[in-house]
């Protein structure tokens, strides 16, 4: 946490924030949620929404670290570079 005093400037306390106006909108796939459906790239039917969230729940999974059973070698790499 970047610190409760941030709160009010910083919904959740963390980086990426979407200012519109006097609006703001954290958290980087709502961000980009409304920014595709903004724009037109959430898909032109429920089965390519469904596609693209896939592929935005895979890359959070990436983040986080979960596809370390599909990757033992970066896994590896992470944490025995820099030592
Ligand atoms: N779930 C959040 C995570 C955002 C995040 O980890 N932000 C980092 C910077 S990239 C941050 O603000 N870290 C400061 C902190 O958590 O104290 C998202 O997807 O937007």
């Amino acid at each position: 946490m970047l610190g409760f005093w941030l709160l009010p400037v910083y919904p959740w306390g963390q980086l990426p924030l979407l200012e519109i106006g006097d609006k703001k909108i954290a958290q980087s796939n709502a961000i980009a949620r409304y920014l595709a459906k903004k724009y037109n790239l959430a898909g032109k039917d429920d089965w390519e929404s469904a596609k693209i969230d896939e592929i935005v729940d895979a890359m959070a999974d990436l983040r986080n670290g979960e596809f370390h059973f599909l990757f033992p070698p970066f896994v590896w790499m992470g944490e025995n570079l820099g030592k």
